[in-house]
């Protein structure tokens, strides 16, 4: 794998120049803002980001990052509240992934993936805290969802009977029921608490074609669908939407609907092409103030790249039936 993501950063120093004429909305921010996950909150609306450091040629993440804003121009720091030191069962200084946070009864809960050293794969862990600045605390003491192959990128999502659940995954896609604590899965819910998402994954009915921009990748790619990574699951009126990275890497970023969180899905298609100086595009939609906005990541800011990557922000329009339109990330 570093050996693959080191030919596409090579490959993205050399064919990622063109810079978008209109600028999408920016945090204001001194660091790399990857993987936001935002959160509207009374009248704020929140951004979590994970934190690149200055390397360009793996990823080097020690801590997530939060921010937020009243008007989407003017953007307040609620620090780095959190680091891997909050987590004693996660590897130290690294590994601290993509996350989402979610406000109940007053509290917040922020998933995260992080490696777990039982096995050295990620895993995911769940803080809480009354405030997005913190202080955080591991709820549990150990990871909610223990290391596996793939298991990274926590969405949470809490339907209308209160029921709350949280998908991860990467080329491969899980899901969970969330207690009403929101630290602890319903084990009875699937196989031990999980449910695996995979054969769903196979349908390209449920998630479009799997069409590959390399042929190397054609070789490693597991799934026979377009879905990547970074779930983002919401829901408006009676219709689900998972929003994801897909089509291997390079990732474009693509949605799927259901009228039941178990699925079938239905494929909806695209909803930008691959991000501008970046191999990963991790995001997420969301409503605010009467408006919609796409928050997603790229390597365009200063020294950016694929291991330095800054959220970026486009607002739209939805459809008339709630769908998402293409939005053109590169103009
Ligand atoms: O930030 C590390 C990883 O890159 C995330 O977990 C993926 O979604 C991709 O953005």
């Amino acid at each position: 794998m570093n050996r693959h993501l080191l030919l596409l950063f090579t490959f993205y120093i050399v064919h990622s120049t063109s810079i978008p004429a209109q600028q999408p909305l920016r945090i204001q921010s001194d660091t790399y803002t990857p993987d936001p996950a935002p959160v509207v909150s009374g009248k704020r609306l929140y951004v979590f980001t994970g934190c690149d450091m200055d390397t360009a040629t793996y990823f080097r993440m020690p801590q997530w990052q939060v921010f937020s804003t009243r008007d989407m121009k003017h953007w307040r720091r609620e620090g780095r509240p959190m680091t891997t030191a909050v987590f004693q069962w996660a590897r130290q200084g690294d590994n601290a992934w993509a996350s989402q946070a979610i406000e109940r009864n007053g509290r917040w809960y922020w998933y995260v993936a992080a490696e777990d050293t039982t096995n050295h794969l990620h895993g995911i862990g769940v803080a809480t805290a009354q405030q997005p600045s913190g202080p955080w605390k591991d709820a549990i003491g150990r990871p909610l969802i223990p290391g596996a192959m793939g298991f990274i990128d926590p969405t949470v999502f809490i339907d209308d009977d209160g029921q709350a659940y949280l998908f991860w995954g990467n080329n491969g896609l899980w899901y969970a029921k969330l207690n009403e604590d929101m630290t602890s899965i319903d084990t009875t819910f699937g196989t031990g608490g999980i449910r695996d998402m995979r054969q769903m994954l196979d349908d390209e009915a449920q998630f479009g074609p799997r069409r590959m921009k390399h042929d190397w990748q054609l070789n490693k790619k597991v799934l026979k669908t377009n879905f990547e990574e970074a779930p983002w699951v919401y829901k408006i009126g009676d219709t689900y939407y998972l929003e994801y990275a897909a089509g291997g890497v390079p990732e474009h970023w693509a949605y799927s609907t259901a009228k039941s969180i178990h699925g079938p899905w239905t494929y909806q298609g695209r909803i930008t092409d691959e991000s501008p100086g970046s191999f990963t595009i991790h995001g997420g939609t969301v409503d605010f103030r009467g408006k919609s906005y796409l928050f997603y990541h790229d390597g365009l800011l200063s020294g950016g790249n694929g291991f330095r990557r800054s959220t970026a922000i486009r607002e739209f329009q939805r459809k008339a039936n709630g769908g998402i339109p293409f939005i053109n990330i590169n103009q």
